[in-house]
């Protein structure tokens, strides 16, 4: 099946430079550096013919775009695709994929589930977990970071936190890389994610009923909200699923990007351990250094205007949050990672009503294994070259062998 990228071909608005780019070009998802600036310096949109798109890098009119959610629709799709010409791969997301009123009502029930009072709840474990698992790879010495920390540490506790009965982390990890992956076009990445289906969905989709569902975590929460009649049923399963959807691939990513940084800017770790109030701070740096989610789409729904550059209704519009968290103009030496620098207004979780919901957790996760990281590893060193691994709208690593030298 041949799918539409992006959108009825439109004409490049006025003003606005044609740009011969595939943003999706495997070296440009493992090594975006070059395309953010070259996108940033074409002015506040470029236009893409290859996918009939607007693409924005520039920090402000990516934030304007981004969380107005009135003018830029996210029902039509926060991938290339327009849903409004074409079937999604999988029943539309109701939170993501969805506009207000309905956007808020779903939504509501997810905040609550992963409200700070049921986060903080969880911390205690979250440590006791971290610690364990540093201990273990201090002992070890060398190991390779991203299967078996960043991937190891969120499946070992997330399944738990939603009161999943089984936590297959296979099964966890590659429903992250189709749904991230299927925001993109009908390139190799998304057949060959697509092509996983018939293995994983059906078990996600069966981890998403009430009754595999245990007491005790996100999902009782979001069960409860159908049994007081917020949501029906169906709606409940729906936001497991964008808890298993949503809640995986960020945090492996945020947790091996972390790793990454630390590895690579030793002096920024000594800082780092010299100051454990930069914790906090130090994770919003990676964020905004890495961007974990590199771009999300909007969708105008009425014919407007950004940066005085004429929108037609329909336009699709690649909003590439690492442009937007690399742009100088909002963060000077915007190249170097500082864990000092407090980089207030970045993107990396999105902002306004869309922006993470599940941003506590990812924090309280990232935060455990950090602070076990500071207060038992003396050195963090690569073994190996760092390898990226391409993926439509995740900018992750694939493989990253390093050295822990306890204290
Ligand atoms: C979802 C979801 C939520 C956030 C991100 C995401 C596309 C999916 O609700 O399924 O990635």
């Amino acid at each position: 099946m041949t799918m539409i990228e992006g959108h009825t071909a439109i004409e490049p608005p006025k003003g606005v430079p044609v740009w011969d780019v595939d943003p999706y070009d495997p070296a440009i998802l493992s090594d975006p550096g070059e395309y953010y600036a070259e996108l940033r310096s074409k002015g506040p949109f470029a236009y893409i013919p290859k996918y009939s798109i607007l693409a924005c890098g520039r920090h402000e009119e990516t934030k304007e775009v981004f969380s107005d959610w009135q003018r830029f629709v996210s029902s039509r799709g926060v991938g290339l695709q327009d849903f409004k010409l074409e079937k999604p791969w999988r029943p539309q997301s109701i939170v993501v994929e969805a506009d207000p009123p309905y956007h808020s009502q779903n939504r509501k029930v997810l905040a609550r589930a992963m409200s700070p009072k049921a986060i903080s709840a969880l911390k205690e474990g979250f440590q006791i977990a971290a610690d364990r698992l540093i201990d273990e790879l201090v002992a070890r010495g060398t190991f390779e970071a991203v299967e078996d920390l960043a991937e190891a540490y969120p499946v070992s506790i997330f399944p738990d936190a939603v009161g999943l009965q089984e936590g297959n982390k296979r099964c966890l990890i590659d429903y992250g890389a189709m749904v991230f992956n299927g925001l993109g076009p009908d390139n190799k990445l998304r057949q060959n994610a697509m092509a996983m289906g018939p293995d994983i969905v059906p078990w996600i989709n069966e981890q998403c009923q009430r009754s595999k569902i245990d007491p005790g975590g996100f999902g009782e929460t979001i069960f409860a909200a159908a049994d007081a009649g917020e949501i029906n049923e169906e709606e409940a399963g729906m936001l497991v699923r964008s808890l298993l959807s949503a809640g995986v691939d960020t945090t492996v990513t945020g947790i091996g990007s972390t790793v990454w940084c630390l590895a690579t800017n030793p002096d920024q770790f000594e800082r780092l351990k010299d100051d454990p109030d930069l914790l906090r701070p130090a994770f919003e740096e990676v964020l905004r250094y890495t961007s974990p989610v590199h771009s999300f789409c909007r969708t105008a729904d009425v014919d407007t205007e950004v940066a005085g550059i004429s929108i037609k209704k329909g336009t699709k519009i690649l909003c590439v949050l690492g442009a937007a968290n690399s742009d100088e103009t909002q963060w000077p030496d915007a190249g170097k990672f500082d864990v000092a620098r407090r980089p207030m207004g970045h993107l990396a979780m999105g902002t306004g009503i869309h922006g993470c919901v599940g941003q506590n957790l990812a924090r309280a996760e990232v935060g455990a294994v950090l602070n076990a990281i500071i207060n038992k590893v003396d050195k963090i060193e690569l073994a190996g070259d760092a390898v990226w691994r391409p993926n439509n709208a995740i900018h992750a690593l694939d493989k990253l062998p390093v050295k822990f030298t306890g204290k």
